[in-house]
């Protein structure tokens, strides 16, 4: 039989690529320590607090809690360049914008829809932005947050501005056909985003062993010959180390790079969903064995931070929180003229 053509042709094959080096734990200092335990407990007690007002019929449309991811993002956004870098995710939104600090107020105000909400109370729990932080969104739409990242890290490369960005998806997200559209514009182009997949377990309801071919999501970008890392996401350190190490990368211009972040989220998907597809005995183990907070906590006493030094930080949180929940609840609605404002009404 005649050789085939096409395999003739093919090329040797690639070489051995250099490879991200295994990230570290982040040596955090005491100060360090207590700032990201901080920053953890604000997002539980807040998204529990929000969980309450839901359940009042205070918050109306959709709300995904972030209850068990808390380290993911205070990890990796602490390691951020606030005046380059940016920030893009789905909807599971509110925990990102507190990590970098942003008033629970306007998170929670919008949350029930008031004109004192950081989106002016229109975009509600799936639709946060603050552009001051360069944080592009909360998006509804699953993977969309995929390719707009991949565009804000064109801007960052075509106006040579030095910023990366930090472009978070779900594992079921990564299943998603535009997202691999974008690592290939990202790698052939060579941009400065880190891809973060954060594998919490679940879409919905079902299991990323059940919908996933290839669950190690880490591994998503080998046919585009984009590296990653797998991450201990319920270890904050681990989350801040993986960080550094990704945006050396990144800004040694070696282009793109996936972190898989192995985190679990212990609330179901979204406020109304029954959560039939695990038992809670499953939830209960992983809140046992890995909690986020309780592993900072455990590290703070071991370097001598008092019990009563932590129930001070506990108070104040739940002070802040309770104070976000009064004012997003009395705080006035939108005027019925913002309807007719933000929105797209010529051709462009
Ligand atoms: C394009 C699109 N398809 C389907 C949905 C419905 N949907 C909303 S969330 C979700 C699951 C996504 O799971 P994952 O990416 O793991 O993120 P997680 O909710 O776990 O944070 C689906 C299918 C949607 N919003 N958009
Ligand atoms: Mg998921």
């Amino acid at each position: 039989m005649a050789k085939s053509p096409v395999r003739a042709a093919a090329e040797p094959p690639i070489p051995n690529r250099e490879r991200p080096a295994e990230p570290q734990p982040y040596q955090a200092s005491k100060d360090e320590l207590l700032d990201f335990y901080k920053h953890m407990l604000l997002i539980r007690r807040f998204e529990e607090k929000a969980g309450q007002l839901y359940g009042l019929g205070l918050i109306g449309g959709f709300c995904h809690l972030y209850i068990g991811q808390e380290a993911v993002a205070v990890g990796l956004q602490s390691a951020l360049n606030g005046d380059t870098d940016s920030v893009i995710t789905g909807y599971r939104d509110h925990g990102h914008m507190l990590a970098y600090g942003i008033d629970p107020k306007v998170i929670m105000a919008e949350l029930t829809g008031r004109a004192a909400g950081i989106s002016k109370g229109k975009g509600g729990s799936m639709h946060m932005f603050s552009t001051e932080h360069k944080f592009y969104g909360g998006h509804g739409i699953v993977g969309a947050q995929v390719s707009l990242g991949t565009g804000l890290a064109f801007k960052h490369k075509y106006s040579g501005d030095g910023g990366v960005c930090l472009a978070y998806f779900g594992d079921g997200a990564a299943n998603q056909g535009q997202v691999y559209e974008s690592f290939n514009m990202a790698q052939l182009w060579g941009l400065p985003i880190i891809y973060v997949i954060e594998n919490n377990q679940y879409a919905m309801g079902t299991s990323v062993n059940r919908a996933s071919s290839e669950d190690q999501l880490y591994k998503r970008g080998e046919s585009f010959r984009i590296p990653g890392i797998q991450v201990d996401g319920m270890d904050v350190l681990a989350c801040r180390g993986a960080a550094e190490e990704a945006l050396a990368w990144v800004r040694a211009g070696k282009g793109p790079i996936i972190l898989e972040m192995k985190t679990y989220r212990y609330r179901g998907h979204s406020m109304s969903d029954p959560a039939k597809y695990r038992s809670r005995e499953e939830v209960q183990s992983v809140r046992d064995k890995s909690d986020p907070i309780e592993h900072v906590k455990k590290l703070l006493n071991e370097q001598g931070v008092a019990e009563d030094e932590l129930k001070t930080v506990e108070q104040a949180i739940r002070k802040a929180v309770n104070e976000a929940a009064d004012f997003a609840e009395q705080t006035p609605e939108p005027e019925m003229g913002e309807l007719y404002t933000d929105v797209l009404v010529e051709r462009y």
